[in-house]
């Protein structure tokens, strides 16, 4: 249950005093699956869709007992279909959207005056904060709130029968609507916001070990630097049912900005995630430099990541080294330090816990507004 935490941290200032109700970080309930289950996280997609094809009207004349010329009865065709694009908190990646998608198509008349049955649309559920662009890159919808829709393409219209076609002049018309096509089109989806928290750090630093350990995620992790080429996320549950995700995103180098390395092409989910963890290997003694430039990086990526919520992982504390850079550190800088081990787990309940708080103070900030 809850408990009361006070909490210390070093800053600049001095020392920092919380008094706040921070929820515990539950234990994983699943185990760990076997096998080589690594997934990465999707955040591009090019797919082509095809909106389903309208219902022909039909040409129908009824005959009945005595009754020769009972008139055109001949039904209209069904709506195809359309593709949509739906913002949902279900997913949290492009994993499921298909390459190619194709709505169903309406059904077609038939006589007696029956219409065809209007296609269902196809909805296909992308993460909150998704970017819709055309084929040529420009940008023709943001799914930012839960529930938004954008409507990919257009399924056709069901052509009429021959009832519809029924006028003063014309009592038995022989004429009748094929459906229309549906619209087919090219897009290119982006993930744009995908984790409340980013893990940013140089190559080898440790941001994959760390989000094995703190969440059921498995990133490959190994002793060279670039090991991890794309975005993982991991979900951290708590005992208030709120989940927390985060990112490990690929190491960023000096002049990352420029293009240089890996980690520029994913700076562009670090713009909406609520707070940045920089992990940096305790071990090495330019520590500080680190930090430097990868908060440089960040600068010139883009300008407001200074207003978010920021927090420094001193990783590798089980070296002895990497202790005395953790507390030299804890002085020196003006963020919040928290020394961990990501390796022997040593400290990562008060990572989740300072994750926590960060989360729960960036939502109450937002209910306010
Ligand atoms: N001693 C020690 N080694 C660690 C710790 N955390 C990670 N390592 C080691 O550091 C190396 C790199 O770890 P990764 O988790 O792959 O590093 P990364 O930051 O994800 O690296 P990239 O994916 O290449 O950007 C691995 O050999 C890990 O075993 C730690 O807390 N202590
Ligand atoms: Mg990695």
């Amino acid at each position: 249950m809850f408990k009361n935490v006070i909490r210390t941290l070093n800053s600049l200032g001095g020392v920092r005093l919380f008094s706040q109700k921070v929820a515990r970080p539950l234990r994983q309930k699943k185990p760990k699956a076997d096998g080589n289950s690594i997934q990465s996280f999707v955040d591009v997609r090019q797919l082509r869709v095809v909106g389903g094809a309208g219902g022909d009207g039909c040409i129908s004349f009824l005959r009945l007992w005595s009754n020769e010329y009972a008139g055109p009865d001949g039904g209209d065709g069904g709506h195809g279909g359309h593709v949509i694009f739906q913002a949902s908190t279900n997913v949290h990646d492009l994993n499921n959207v298909p390459t190619s998608v194709k709505a169903n198509n309406g059904e077609n008349g038939s006589n007696n005056d029956c219409h065809g049955k209007n296609a269902n649309h196809y909805v296909i559920e992308v993460p909150v904060g998704t970017i819709i662009k055309d084929a040529s890159g420009k940008v023709k919808g943001d799914l930012h709130t839960q529930g938004l829709m954008f409507i990919a393409a257009k399924g056709g219209a069901g052509g009429k029968g021959n009832h519809f076609y029924i006028s003063d002049t014309e009592q038995a018309p022989k004429i009748c609507e094929y459906g229309a096509k549906g619209e087919e089109l090219e897009y290119i989806i982006e993930v744009r916001s995908m984790a409340h928290i980013g893990l940013i750090g140089f190559p080898n630093a440790g941001k994959s070990t760390l989000l094995r350990a703190i969440s059921r995620a498995r990133p490959k992790v190994a002793p060279y630097p670039f090991t991890t080429l794309k975005p993982h996320l991991g979900i951290i549950q708590y005992e208030d049912y709120e989940q927390i995700a985060v990112a490990d995103l690929p190491g960023l180098i000096p002049d990352s900005h420029k293009n240089k390395g890996l980690g520029i092409q994913f700076l562009k989910h670090t713009e909406r995630c609520m707070a940045l963890v920089y992990v940096i290997d305790a071990s090495l003694d330019e520590f500080y430099d680190h930090l430097e430039i990868l908060q440089y990086e960040l600068d010139k990526f883009y300008e407001n990541f200074k207003n978010k919520s920021q927090l420094v992982v001193a990783n590798k504390i089980d070296i002895p080294k990497a202790r005395q850079n953790a507390a030299e550190m804890q002085k020196i800088l003006q963020l919040p330090v928290v020394p961990v081990s990501a390796k022997t787990g040593e400290n990562i309940a008060a990572l989740l816990r300072e994750m926590k708080i960060i989360y729960d103070n960036n939502n109450t900030e937002e209910e306010e507004e």
